[in-house]
């Protein structure tokens, strides 16, 4: 594969409570990320982490909301880092807690916008993440970015979202926690979540296929964002909300492979890592080597199927 692949360091920490994601892209980096997607035959080049300019704080109506000002910051300069980073290749932001795609999927957004294309968002994650400022109870805004990005009111903090992506090219995947406000405010906006339960009694493959031949009926570009706890803790302990029943080892990688193989991925977040709860990197590493499979890395070269 020969994409040039963009490495954009996303140290955000601002979006939950439990701090260490802002050692994520340093983690990525130190267990191999560039090497690995070389390997495959990517050409790679690293930008180094974003650096957001200085926060002014701010509030909002909800007490519980904290580190907006923070967060804001993040956003704009994620946004800026996301569009540049389109034009010139394939993005991968190295996260952060997943507050960080309030920016890249704004970015991506714009750019697919100005290429005429619709964007499509494959949502990996255990959660739907589609709380509001004022409906979030944590008060931890990485549970925000899908209501944002799909244009919901109440992000006045935040710029306008010009461009939203329309609930039905949207997929939440792997979903296994949701909140009683998120449920009704999805159900209001029409987003049904391809959740766990569905996923028992289909499997990965016919699902995700589904979404990826809307995708490539309608010429999309496809945003990846990765949140590390889609994958079961058992295999993934460095995350802080961790939640049971995620996707196995196998089911993971046959997601990235199908991924892979459908060639319409455009950019990706990896988010959520927090190395200080890893143990000896394991983490990190699985996900180096879930992207490896996104990009492409197989175990035996067969003839690809037409999925
Ligand atoms: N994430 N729904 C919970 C909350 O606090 O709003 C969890 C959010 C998790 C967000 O994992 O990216
Ligand atoms: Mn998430
Ligand atoms: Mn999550
Ligand atoms: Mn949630």
């Amino acid at each position: 594969m020969n994409q040039h692949c963009i490495l954009v360091g996303a140290p955000v920490d601002s979006g939950q409570s439990n701090p260490g994601c802002l050692m994520g892209p340093a983690s990525y980096r130190v267990a191999g990320l560039a090497a690995t997607l070389e390997e495959l035959g990517c050409r790679v080049s690293d930008r180094g982490d974003v650096t957001p300019r200085p926060a002014a704080p701010l509030g909002c109506d909800n007490p519980a909301v904290h580190s907006l000002g923070e967060t804001v910051a993040w956003q704009n300069a994620l946004a800026e880092a996301a569009r540049a980073a389109m034009a010139e290749g394939f993005p991968v932001f190295l996260g952060g807690d997943h507050s960080l795609s309030l920016g890249t999927v704004a970015g991506v957004a714009a750019h697919a916008a100005a290429q005429n294309r619709p964007l499509f968002l494959l949502w990996l994650d255990a959660h739907s993440d589609f709380h509001t400022l004022a409906s979030t109870r944590s008060g931890n805004l990485h549970g925000t970015p899908v209501a944002y990005v799909a244009g919901l009111g109440g992000f006045e903090a935040f710029p306008p979202f010009d461009c939203p992506v329309p609930a039905e090219r949207i997929c939440l995947f792997g979903i296994r926690s949701v909140d009683p406000d998120e449920r009704a405010a999805m159900g209001e906006h029409g987003l049904v979540p391809v959740d766990m339960r569905e996923l028992d009694e289909r499997g990965f493959v016919a699902p995700l296929k589904a979404f990826l031949d809307r995708v490539r009926a309608e010429n999309g570009l496809l945003h990846v964002s990765f949140d590390v706890d889609f994958l079961d803790p058992s295999i993934a302990p460095a995350v802080g909300t961790t939640v049971p029943g995620g996707a196995t080892f196998r089911e993971a990688h046959l997601v990235m492979e199908m991924l892979h193989e459908s060639g319409l991925v455009s950019s990706l977040d990896l988010v959520e890592l927090n190395p200080f709860l890893d143990e000896r990197g394991r983490t990190a590493r699985l996900v180096v080597d879930l992207t490896a499979s996104l990009m492409g890395r197989k175990v035996f070269d067969r003839v690809t199927r037409s999925l």
